[in-house]
């Protein structure tokens, strides 16, 4: 099949699941086309079913805001028709499903029919695409695309909730592939660098935005480094990231708590990792825990959105309520506190992550885009 995929190009969770179905897809020979502003930071090009579309943007002097989404249906409309593309998939409502109505509509004129296929992907529907300032356009572009899929039946449950929507939304659980952990743990995994062999390691990922709660996430660990010799590393980057800094110096944990910034290789650095520290506001999935869960880390996390269909508590990691620091603390410390119950967490964690394969995630959208191809 030809496919458009439509996503942010940027670390977070959504941009890197569209990314990795894309290259995905094209290994199993389809064509594939990113559209998007910048090229996807976790796409390479060894595959040469795969493509690359930047979306410009053209300065004026009227603009205070540059149109994104008229030059990206704008965009969608040349890629879909130079190379024929059969479907366009775009990643987090807001604005791609939106512009992929228009550009279906372009594209009508022309006689050319081209299906949309939305994945919801957490904050377009909980946090940003709900607000009064969106959630016409939001609502409008999920019942106006061909078929929509949530990651969790928790996302789907709330954009129900949320939002009038007229049709189906499909659950497809976000994925992982497996084998790039099991080689990462084989081939890299050198732990020593970074913290002393008697030392357990904890370890957050995230973009760094509030609803991560970053300065729970030292707080939880301030509490666990007086019980058990441990270091916490802290990676990626966001507008949260100054302010956690200064509460680790607060703290006096500064030689405890290293910052790694944005990385490209996080499943090197899981690879260390004893515990996976999630504790958000929301998750409408939790990609980064089931990443950590892939590399053998227990987590420990909030209880909210989809992350109790991730983390299964009291197996692979445990769930206590948003903000509950000294739970989150208390039940890091039981998983840590001695070589076998963690050796059994971080087993039961790899083990559950198995049902949300690539292998066995993949033919689900393959499926939803050969339906909607066939109905033209
Ligand atoms: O919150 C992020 O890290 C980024 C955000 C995004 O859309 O890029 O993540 C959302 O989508 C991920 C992939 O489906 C989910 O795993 C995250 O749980 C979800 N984030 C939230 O719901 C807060």
């Amino acid at each position: 099949m030809k496919i458009g995929i439509v996503c942010y190009p940027t670390f977070g969770g959504s941009g890197v699941v569209a990314t990795e179905l894309g290259m995905a897809l094209a290994d199993k020979g389809h064509e594939v086309h990113f559209i998007t502003y910048n090229q996807p930071v976790r796409l390479d090009f060894i595959s040469h079913n795969l493509h690359f579309h930047e979306v410009l943007l053209e300065e004026y002097p009227l603009f205070q805001y540059q149109p994104y989404e008229l030059a990206l249906s704008t965009k969608m409309v040349d890629v879909v028709e130079k190379y024929q593309l059969e479907v366009l998939h775009v990643h987090y409502a807001i604005p791609h499903a939106y512009a992929a109505f228009m550009a279906k509509q372009m594209l009508k004129e022309k006689e050319i029919h081209i299906k949309v296929v939305t994945t919801l992907h957490g904050t377009d529907i909980t946090l940003v695409g709900s607000h009064p300032t969106y959630k016409t356009a939001v609502e409008f572009s999920i019942n106006n695309s061909d078929v929509v899929t949530a990651v969790s039946r928790n996302l789907k449950d709330t954009t129900n909730r949320l939002f009038t929507i007229k049709k189906e939304i499909k659950v497809i659980y976000n994925f992982i592939d497996i084998d790039k952990y099991e080689h990462a743990h084989k081939e890299e995994c050198k732990r020593i660098a970074l913290a002393k062999a008697d030392e357990r390691i904890l370890t957050h990922v995230s973009n760094f935005r509030p609803v991560k709660r970053t300065e729970d996430v030292i707080r939880i660990f301030n509490q666990v480094q007086q019980e058990i010799p441990s270091k916490l590393l802290m990676v990626g980057d966001g507008p949260e990231r100054a302010k956690t800094e200064q509460l680790v110096r607060e703290l006096g944990i500064s030689n405890k708590v290293i910052f790694l910034g944005n990385s490209n290789e996080v499943a090197k650095i899981l690879c260390y990792s004893d515990v996976f520290v999630l504790p958000s506001v929301t998750e409408s999935f939790g990609l980064a825990a089931l990443e950590a869960m892939a590399a053998g880390t227990a987590v420990i996390s909030t209880n909210t959105g989809g992350l109790p269909e991730v983390n299964i508590h009291g197996k692979t990691g445990f769930l206590s309520e948003l903000g509950d620091v000294d739970d989150m603390a208390k039940n890091a410390i039981l998983i840590l506190k001695d070589d076998e119950t963690l050796l059994q967490f971080k087993q039961s964690a790899k083990q559950h992550t198995k049902q949300f394969a690539l292998k066995n995630i993949l033919p689900f959208y393959e499926a939803i885009y050969k339906s909607c191809i066939v109905k033209v």
